[in-house]
């Protein structure tokens, strides 16, 4: 039986000294070296008295250390966890109670303020830090770097990964290592991967785009990544035409094309740019066509189910689709309110079906039951069609989610904080269009009778107790909300009225 994520993403290369990361400095770590720091880590794993299917929260920069502890996971039987670098403790707390994790990771400067929560649950705590230094790695350093991995099989569980949900909740999405091996394996065929790659990498690797689509991408074809610590543009201009591949959410592409130094001869050697995690203006995609001669492969996924569809490497790559249903995932169009599959070309809810879509909410039953069906159609929240030649077009979302730069926000969990400021009767949050991050976050107040809320002591609150991406850029006051004649908060009309605020026709 063996540990099938273990051998077929970081076993494969045991022995082998060809590249695997490329950093930043020049330095390059190979794959046996980087297979031996995933033994040293999972020998401290044990130490630390985990057992197989235990949660590790881990909070830290990305950096090969922390790519190390995702491998060490997977070889000591571990449910890895990763969590947004900009969460506060006030959205950790969740997390960590929530998922019952055994070990919490953490950057060093976060360590006192997480120390009372994994007391409280009786979780181990140790720190990792950007340049790799901290308690983990110290730990690591005296272990061998042979590690027999644990026996695992394909329906047990590898990472749970939170996604924010529409009461202000988040879940705990539980995906199988069957359900990251299939996706990574299917988008090696269907995008070509080789390990003549060379990944331009700059996403962060706690979500599942930098994490399961481009990493285990390149572990599966047994390529190697220019591993930035994050979205440079400077690093991404110098460091482009030493690459033949690179993963991006739409900012990346807009902010490359902002950029005079991006010119068709930095991309001369490129073989494929994917973009996904949000919608791609066709503009953007005809642009980057003029600009370097590549037509952006566009793809869709999401957090439960990886990846669902995407636009063929050979074949029409059509600007504003996502493509077609990937090899062995079922998609179909239903009506939203009944379920029922509808004809095709019209416009409805977004089902998919397939060896990757996850398990189901970490102790979450009812709100399993409302998104997974029984014959395990996964209702998206994503309304689309599917055209007449079978691309699929995302046309908007039935679920209230604003996604800037690529990051999810539910403005219900602002709502809900701006609700509970002195002087608010109530509120609404929106997305509107940003010019960098496609949507942003704009707060609408409505005062509670003869009351001047302080906006600047409430959005001294917010930065208090929400990550930076989720804050409203802007608060504005209205005297009431428009309403529907149900009572509901209409805001259709409002992203209407505000539409031009970040970016004034
Ligand atoms: C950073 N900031 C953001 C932000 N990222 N604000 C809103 N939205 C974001 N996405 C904040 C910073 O803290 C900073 O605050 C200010 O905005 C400007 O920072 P910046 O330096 O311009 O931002 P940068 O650090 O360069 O980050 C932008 C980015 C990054 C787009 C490169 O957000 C990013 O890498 N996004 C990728 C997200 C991702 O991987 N998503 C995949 C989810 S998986 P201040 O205080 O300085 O103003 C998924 C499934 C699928 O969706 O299909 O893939
Ligand atoms: P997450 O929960 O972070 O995984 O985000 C998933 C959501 O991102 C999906 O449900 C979509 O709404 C959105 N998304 C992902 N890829 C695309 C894309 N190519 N075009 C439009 N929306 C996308």
């Amino acid at each position: 039986m063996g540990n099938p994520l273990y051998d077929r993403l970081f076993g494969i290369h045991a022995g082998k000294d060809t590249a695997f990361l490329h950093l930043p400095d020049g330095r390059i770590i190979t794959h046996s070296e980087f297979l031996d720091m995933a033994a040293r880590i999972a020998n401290a794993l044990t130490g630390l008295e985990l057992e197989p299917g235990d949660r590790v929260a881990v909070q830290v920069e990305k950096s090969p250390e922390m790519l190390a502890l995702y491998a060490a996971c997977a070889q000591a039987g571990l449910i890895f966890l990763p969590l947004n670098t900009a969460y506060k403790t006030a959205e950790l707390t969740y997390f960590i109670e929530n998922s019952g994790a055994a070990l919490v990771v953490c950057d060093t400067v976060n360590e006192a303020g997480l120390a009372p929560l994994a007391q409280a649950q009786n979780a181990r705590l140790e720190t990792l830090n950007a340049d790799g230094s901290g308690s983990l790695m110290r730990r690591a350093l005296g272990m061998l770097t042979a590690f027999e991995p644990v026996r695992r099989s394909e329906d047990d569980l590898a990472a749970f990964l939170y996604t924010s949900g529409t009461t202000g909740r988040s879940k705990g999405a539980m995906l199988t290592q069957a359900n990251l091996l299939s996706n990574a394996e299917t988008l090696v065929r269907e995008w070509q991967f080789t390990k003549d790659d060379v990944l331009l990498h700059a996403l962060p690797i706690f979500h599942t785009h930098g994490l399961f689509v481009a990493t285990n991408v390149m572990l599966a074809a047994g390529g190697s990544m220019i591993f930035l610590p994050k979205f440079d543009l400077n690093d991404m201009l110098r460091l482009m035409p030493q690459a033949t591949s690179m993963m991006g959410v739409p900012t990346f592409y807009t902010r490359l094309l902002d950029d005079d130094r991006f010119t068709g001869d930095l991309a001369r050697h490129m073989r494929l740019f994917i973009s996904g995690s949000a919608p791609l203006l066709a503009e953007t995609h005809e642009q980057f066509e003029a600009r370097t001669g590549h037509r952006i492969l566009e793809r869709y996924g999401m957090t439960e189910t990886n990846m669902n569809t995407s636009n063929p490497y050979d074949g029409d790559r059509r600007a504003g689709t996502v493509g077609f249903p990937l090899p062995g995932v079922d998609l179909k169009v239903t009506d939203p309110e009944t379920g029922e599959a509808l004809p095709q070309g019209e416009i409805g809810m977004i089902e998919v079906r397939g060896p990757n879509v996850f398990q189901g909410y970490w102790q979450m039953p009812e709100k399993t039951a409302e998104e997974l069906r029984d014959d395990g159609f996964f209702i998206t929240g994503d309304l689309g069609r599917v055209d007449e030649d079978g691309y699929v077009h995302i046309v908007g979302r039935g679920k209230d989610l604003i996604i800037s730069g690529g990051f999810n926000i539910y403005p219900k969990e602002i709502e809900l904080l701006l609700d509970d400021q002195p002087g608010v009767l109530e509120s609404a949050v929106i997305g509107v269009p940003h010019p960098d991050f496609g949507e942003t976050v704009l707060g609408i107040l409505v005062p509670e009778a003869g009351q001047t809320p302080d906006l600047q002591a409430i959005l001294a609150t917010v930065q208090d107790q929400l990550a930076r991406f989720k804050h409203p850029r802007q608060l504005i006051v209205l005297d009431e909300l428009p309403r529907n004649t149900m009572g509901k908060v209409q805001k259709n009309a409002l992203r209407e009225i505000y539409k031009d605020v970040f970016t004034p026709a």
